[in-house]
Parts: structure tokens; sequence; C-alpha cells
């Protein structure tokens, strides 16, 4: 029996969680390794486990896969979450860029900012670029869509990564639900597949950052 995918990474969201939105979307099980100790980080890198000493990486089918581009596209082809051709192929690609630009804009970094006051900050400013640029910027596509998903008929690791992003902005700033009906519709029709729904209520899904996540990333990685 070939060996469960292993995912290594923070037991927290971070650059982590898209990997395992996918995976749960493609019905792949995974097992996870948490890191909680420099040292354990250390043995990994310097044992040549990542490729760019960096995490997160994914143990799967005798490969040792980082970059979590490249992690996700690997799952998303093998079990058709990359659309149907070529083009829908590359419709995906650039939501999933796109994606990574939004969700860079200070989303993974807002719980690391050190007072109150900083935090609210990256909350307002995250808050203000949804709602000017990535929110509008999605009802425009997805005005277009017929099947309710952003590519094609069928789920796609862009429905994943736009819903990840948009349930953790959401979470930080939920005054925005209102003011964009096609990404309340999207948020609810992705959530509701069967899959992506299991995964939202298991055990694999991460709450928000919290402080004892923050102190857990600063110690294994020195920063
Ligand atoms: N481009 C990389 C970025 C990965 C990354 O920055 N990982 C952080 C943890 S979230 C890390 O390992 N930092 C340690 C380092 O860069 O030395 C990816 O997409 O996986």
């Amino acid at each position: 029996m070939a060996a469960k995918a292993k995912l290594i990474y923070f037991d927290g969201r971070g650059r982590g969680e898209i990997i395992r939105f996918t995976l749960a979307a493609a019905g792949v099980e995974f097992e996870e390794v948490f890191l909680t100790e420099r040292e354990q980080f250390l043995k990994l890198r310097d044992g040549g486990e990542l490729l760019f000493n960096q995490v997160p990486a994914l143990m799967i089918d005798g490969l040792k896969l980082v970059q979590v581009g490249a992690i996700c596209r690997y799952i998303a082809q093998k079990h058709g979450l990359m659309g149907k051709s070529l083009e829908e192929s590359a419709m995906v690609d650039m939501l999933f860029e796109a994606y990574k630009d939004y969700i860079g804009i200070g989303v993974l970094g807002v719980q690391f900012k050190k007072t109150e006051e900083e935090k609210q900050q990256a909350i307002e400013m995250i808050a203000n670029r949804s709602k000017e640029r990535y929110m509008p910027m999605f009802e425009k596509i997805y005005e277009k869509s017929t099947s309710g998903f952003l590519v094609g008929d069928s789920l796609t690791l862009a429905d994943l990564c736009w819903l990840e992003v948009f349930l953790w902005v959401l979470e930080l700033a939920p005054e925005l639900s209102s003011s964009f009906p096609g990404m309340t519709a999207f948020v609810s029709k992705i959530s509701s597949q069967p899959r992506v729904s299991a995964f939202l209520k298991g055990p694999q899904r991460h709450s928000p950052p919290d402080e004892q996540y923050v102190a857990t990333v600063r110690k294994v990685l020195q920063f």
C-alpha cells in the first residue's frame, strides 16, 4: 500500500492551509508533522528534505515537494482540479497567482504584528484593499460564471484558493460580506461542495492563528 501523503508545516493555517484544502478536495488522505521545535526544522533542512530550506513541504508519491504553488498544482493536476483544457488550466493558474497576491497583502502576517494598534491598522488595510480591488475584481469575473464555479463547470484549485482567502478576510472584516453578492454566493457554493464541507468541519481545518501559533513559528524559524 502506498504511503499516506505527509504535510510538514506548523499547527496553523499560514501557507499550509491551501495545501490542506487542495488535498481534501482531491480526496487525498494525509497526515501532518507539526513543527514545534527549532531542532526539528534544522534536522529536516540540514538533512536535505527541503529543497529551498523552507516549509511547507509535502511528501507524496515518493516525492519531496516544496513551494506552495507547485504542491497545489501537482495535487490539482493529478486529481482533475486544474480545469478540463489548456485554456481552463491557464485561467486556474491566473486565479491562483492573483490569490497569492491577495493573501500576500498581509493576511498571513496580521497575527505577527507586535501591538494591537498595528494589528488593527493591518486589518483596516486588508479591508480597504479587499473592497477597493480584490472583491470588485472577483465580482466581475464571477458575474460571467454560469456554473457557480470560477472556471468551467466543476470545482478547481481556483475555487479553493479564493474560498480560502475570502473565509480568512471575512473573519477579519465581516462587514464586507454584505457588499459583494457574488462573493457571498461563491463562498456558500464552494463551502458546500461535499469534500470541502467535510474538510471545513473536520479536524484538519485550522482556526485563525493565535498567540501560541505565533510564538511557535517565531521559535522554530527564529525571527
Ligand atoms: N515561496 C515559498 C515560501 C515559503 C516560506 O516562506 N516559508 C516560510 C514559513 S511560512 C519558511 O520556511 N521560512 C524559513 C526561511 O525562509 O528560512 C512557498 O511558496 O512555499
